[in-house]
């Protein structure tokens, strides 16, 4: 009736851990320039014009769609470029981010 003797060792972890990744999402909007889109991609996301299309065409199309994968803090200043560029456009683009 006495649990002093009581102990738990928890060996600590010394393996690094790979960094938790998010996608970048964007949405499509009915008001936003294609040409606008493709050049965030390009920008913000290093695709070349080809890829830049096939993806602004994709959202158009679908909804929603990959801009790329990054860890978090890499993922929110992305998110933050794309939307202070539209907004300043004002363009009514959006992104967020998914966890992966
Ligand atoms: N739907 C927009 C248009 O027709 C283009 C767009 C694509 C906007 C992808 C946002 C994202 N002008």
């Amino acid at each position: 009736d006495d649990d002093t003797h009581t102990s738990v060792v928890i060996r600590a972890r010394t393996k690094p851990r790979k960094p938790a990744m998010y996608k970048v999402l964007m949405l499509n909007d009915d008001y936003t320039p294609m040409e606008f889109v493709v050049h965030v991609l390009e920008r913000f996301f290093q695709k070349n014009r080809d890829e830049a299309t096939s993806i602004m065409l994709h959202v158009h199309k679908r909804g929603v769609g990959v801009c790329g994968v990054f860890t978090y803090e890499v993922a929110e200043s992305k998110v933050s470029q794309v939307m202070d560029l539209a907004r300043q456009n004002q363009h009514p683009l959006q992104c967020t981010i998914e966890k992966d």
